[in-house]
């Protein structure tokens, strides 16, 4: 067991070069549903389907505070004659677009932290989707960088990023590997029902990395060290994805609406907000931290009025945007990715002695945090 600290020595982010603002869906949803309505014009009538509602661009900014959205692939989203955004298959012998951008970020971070490759003992993806079942993402992304070592895949929806944090902690900490790279990359609009009103607005594709490592081999300007990690996970069917490999058996629609992301987006709101602002409590509480003593919170990033609502439980008051950061206005929900996108870019300014707190929450339900401090 190592007794030295451990530390994030770097970050990385990708951004997509697509964005597509909420007037821009909203009007290829609008068209769709118009079109939709007509093409099913008799059924409608008769009862025997409803008509699909028309969305609104103002009721998206309101309800969850997203304005835009970065995506892989755009042209496809906005073609009311698809509504699914357009990847080519690549051959076996070609990157895959996940690992693709999962080296975009991580790139970054080893710069970030002053990091070969070759420093690198293991590499953890981590995030809500991966796009085979194997080999791993994160082997494809170990054998392009020219790591030694090894690496897997984990998915933990909107916790994955936090949960791989741990077990890079851990794995740091128990000695059996100097430094890791764990990797977030969040392709996630092949996912979404973009024919679904009350889902079409929520989600981005966006890739994020950290470096972990001891600190005695920790070089980088910017340093923080893990006090500790917190995880819970507690069953729900309230957020759900039934897409898998199961489907090919059971004769059923691979791509069906219960195949692809799908909520109960209040009752979400309302069970988790409590569950997360007791989860991190409870964790600042073991270090004798108060909320008080945190200088910033880099919360999960799914719904604005949850991150007030948390923020407010904790505090007793508003939190300033200087305390918790908001991301989800431009890069939307990046499902595991988006309190790693907040620390990204708001973590510079910190100075030593600086508490901050990383948060997930999510499907599953699963809640994950750590407590960190700048060197
Ligand atoms: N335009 C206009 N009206 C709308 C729209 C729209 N686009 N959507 C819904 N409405 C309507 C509803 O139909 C409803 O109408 P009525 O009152 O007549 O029934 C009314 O507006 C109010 O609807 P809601 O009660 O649903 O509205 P809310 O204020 O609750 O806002 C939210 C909806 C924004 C979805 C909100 O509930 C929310 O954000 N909840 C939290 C959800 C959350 O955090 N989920 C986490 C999901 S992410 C995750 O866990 C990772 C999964 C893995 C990644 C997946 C990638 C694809």
């Amino acid at each position: 067991m190592s007794s030295q600290p451990i530390v994030i020595s770097g970050s990385g982010l990708w951004t997509p070069e697509h964005s597509i603002s909420n007037a821009e869906l909203v009007e290829s949803y609008n068209a769709w549903a118009e079109q939709y309505n007509q093409q099913h014009q008799a059924q409608i009538e008769r009862g025997e389907l409803s008509a699909k509602p028309q969305s609104s661009a103002e009721f998206i900014e309101k309800a969850s505070g997203i304005k835009n959205r970065y995506v892989y692939s755009k042209d496809g989203v906005l073609d009311i004659n698809r509504m699914k955004p357009r990847f080519a298959e690549r051959a076996d012998d070609e990157l895959s677009q996940q690992a693709e951008i999962a080296l975009e970020a991580a790139k970054k971070a080893l710069k970030a932290a002053n990091k070969k490759p070759s420093d690198i003992g293991a590499v953890i993806v981590s995030c809500a989707y991966t796009q085979r079942a194997y080999p791993a993402i994160a082997i494809e992304v170990q054998d392009a960088l020219g790591i030694e070592g090894f690496g897997f895949d984990m998915l933990v929806a909107c916790s994955a990023a936090t949960f791989g944090l741990h077990r890079a902690y851990e794995m740091v900490k128990a000695g059996t590997v100097g430094a890791v790279l764990v990797i977030n990359p969040e392709l996630v609009s092949p996912q979404i029902n973009y024919c679904d009103r009350d889902s079409h607005f929520i989600f981005g594709d966006v890739a994020t990395a950290m470096v972990i490592e001891g600190a005695d081999t920790a070089t980088s300007e910017h340093q923080f060290e893990i006090l500790g990690t917190k995880a819970v996970t507690k069953f729900s069917n309230n957020i759900r994805s039934n897409f898998g490999f199961m489907s090919r058996a059971q004769d059923a629609d691979p791509f069906a609406a219960d195949k692809l992301f799908h909520q109960n987006g209040r009752s979400v709101f309302k069970e988790v907000c409590p569950m997360a602002a007791a989860h991190l409590q409870e964790h600042l509480e073991q270090y004798g931290y108060t909320t008080s003593d945190v200088r910033r919170w880099w919360l999960h990033q799914a719904n604005i009025n949850m991150n007030l609502l948390i923020a407010k439980k904790l505090l007793g008051r508003d939190a300033s945007a200087d305390e918790a950061p908001i991301v989800l206005d431009e890069y939307a929900n990046t499902a595991s990715a988006g309190s790693m996108i907040a620390f990204n870019l708001h973590h510079q300014d910190l100075k030593a002695g600086d508490v901050g707190v990383l948060c997930s929450f999510g499907a599953g339900y699963s809640i994950g945090s750590l407590v960190i401090k700048k060197r």
